[in-house]
């Protein structure tokens, strides 16, 4: 069972956002109430706001086996027409007040509530089987729209056990965070990972290193973050040593999403007395490796395998490094390939992408990384240039350079990522304008109106022409500031 806590429905707080709290026995009620009405459907969009009725309407999907479909809420049209076309989600969920873009509000829309019923809820369906899809998490790749991941429940539950298991992590935890609840940190790890233990969520809504800090100093003990998170919270301990107490109390801070660079590891470890735990993660594989609570919090590491997940390194023709794998020789490079019941089921209507995505039952991570002698798995850089990782956010190139050539005003656009303090890697557009070059902001503004405002980029570069081989295609090495 992937919820067990909602059929004891205790009377301890699940959920709490700001300004709204749900106990297990009121969410058990209410998604209850909700599943029944979901029943049957083939798959449902959640419009994932940060807030209690998202975490709402994804349990009553998966109470009732229904894979979901989350939305990031401030979607650009271009992304939100491919997402609905591939995967023809038959209803839409969302609190009740919000006002939903034009394809979306077409939709027949069931509205989630927050109030628990009187009413007891229509008894529970059966436990739907493992293989079932419980979602589909689009993602970016280096060229053409974002891909559906499909997620079964298996993966979920074996993922958050084995998590479980690495962290010490029970329902005695207070879990908090200010992650997006449309990708897999967020909603996976940091909604259904809480809820599957039976512990509580503090969600911020909106990250802040204050609200954090906050809650760290009430009751919280463990905090989930993407590097950008950590940035801003070793900045803002070592200007506010109340802040930093605060922190200090945390059971355990885990990173993940990009690599947290060992300066902030460094920082917070000297401000607060606390080594952040890496570990590292995909969307179409869950968490791969992590640090133990109770191992070698090293900067720069994501720790070994988790249990259950079989990782290796593999050369450029495939063929595995060393002997068995399990230890490494800490210098010797290769791609991380993994294998394991946390890997998705393929691409949603992209069998094509599935199958290259894989080699033998292993998924090709296109991550590049060394092995240290006692199994720790260092990632060292990628194998495609054209994927940026930009707060945390996976963005293609690709995507961004078709966007940027449906404007007018643009005649060639080349995407590349340049490394920045905060946000671990930053968008920089270079265009060859059409005629008069024009406002950067306008290139910007329709890049997040197409696409999301986190896909826009943060430095637009106007050049005459841009260097290219002789097949024609952009030397993007050759671009400099
Ligand atoms: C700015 N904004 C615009 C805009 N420019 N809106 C429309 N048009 C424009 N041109 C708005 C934004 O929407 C936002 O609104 C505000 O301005 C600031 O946006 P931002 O600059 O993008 O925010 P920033 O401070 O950069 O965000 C940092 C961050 C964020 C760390 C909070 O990047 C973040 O939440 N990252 C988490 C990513 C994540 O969860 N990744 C996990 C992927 S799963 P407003 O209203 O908010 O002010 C994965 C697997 C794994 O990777 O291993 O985990
Ligand atoms: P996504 O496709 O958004 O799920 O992002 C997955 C990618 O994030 C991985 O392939 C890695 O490149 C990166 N990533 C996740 N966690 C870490 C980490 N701890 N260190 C370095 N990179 C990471």
């Amino acid at each position: 069972m992937l919820l067990p806590e909602l059929v004891t429905g205790s009377d301890r707080s699940a959920l709490r956002f700001p300004g709204a709290e749900l106990t297990y026995r009121e969410l058990a009620r209410l998604t209850g109430h909700l599943a029944g009405r979901l029943r049957g459907r083939n798959r449902v969009a959640v419009w994932a706001t940060p807030t209690l009725e998202t975490c709402v309407a994804v349990v009553g999907a998966l109470v009732a086996g229904v894979p979901v479909v989350p939305l990031n809420p401030r979607i650009g049209e271009r992304e939100l027409a491919h997402i609905l076309a591939d995967s023809a989600p038959e209803v839409v969920l969302s609190a009740p007040d919000v006002e939903l873009p034009g394809p979306l509000a077409e939709l027949p829309r069931l509205p989630v509530l927050a109030t628990p019923a009187d009413t007891p809820p229509p008894s529970a369906p059966a436990e739907p089987d493992g293989e079932t899809p419980a979602f589909i998490v689009y993602t970016s790749g280096t060229t053409g729209p974002p891909k559906g991941v499909v997620l079964p429940r298996r993966a979920l539950a074996t993922n958050l056990d084995a998590l479980a298991e690495a962290w010490a992590w029970t329902a005695d935890d207070v879990l908090v965070h200010g992650l997006p609840l449309f990708h897999v940190h967020g909603l996976i790890l940091g909604v259904v990972g809480p809820l599957r233990r039976g512990c509580s969520l503090r969600h911020l809504g909106r990250f802040s290193t204050e609200a954090a800090g906050a809650e760290l100093a009430r009751d919280a003990t463990m905090l989930f973050g993407v590097p950008t998170m950590y940035h801003r919270l070793a900045a803002d301990c070592a200007a506010d040593p109340a802040l930093a107490a605060a922190v200090a109390r945390a059971r355990l801070l885990v990173s993940g999403s990009a690599a947290l660079p060992a300066t902030d590891h460094a920082r917070i470890a000297e401000l607060t007395g606390q080594r952040v735990v890496e570990r590292y993660g995909m969307t179409e594989t869950l968490m791969n490796c992590s640090v133990r609570a109770d191992g070698d919090r090293r900067p720069g590491a994501v720790g070994p395998p988790l249990p259950g997940v079989d990782l290796r390194l593999v050369d450029d023709s495939g063929a595995p490094l060393g002997t068995g794998n399990a230890r490494g020789d800490g210098e010797t490079v290769g791609e991380i390939e993994v294998r394991g019941p946390n890997l998705f089921l393929g691409y949603l209507n992209r069998p094509d992408a599935t199958a290259e995505a894989m080699r033998g039952g292993w998924f090709r991570t296109g991550d590049m990384a060394v092995r240290d002698p006692d199994g720790y798995v260092r990632i060292v850089g990628r194998r495609a240039t054209d994927l940026i990782k930009s707060g945390g956010y996976k963005i293609g190139a690709g995507e961004i350079e078709n966007a940027l050539l449906e404007h007018p005003a643009v005649a060639e656009a080349a995407v590349t990522g340049e490394p920045d303090e905060d946000l671990g890697e930053r968008i920089v557009a270079w265009v060859v304008p059409a005629g008069a070059p024009p406002d950067a902001a306008e290139l910007t503004d329709h890049v997040a109106r197409l696409l999301a405002p986190h896909k826009r980029p943060r430095v637009v570069r106007f050049r005459e022409s841009l260097p290219r081989n002789e097949m024609g295609k952009v030397l993007k090495r050759a671009l400099d500031g």
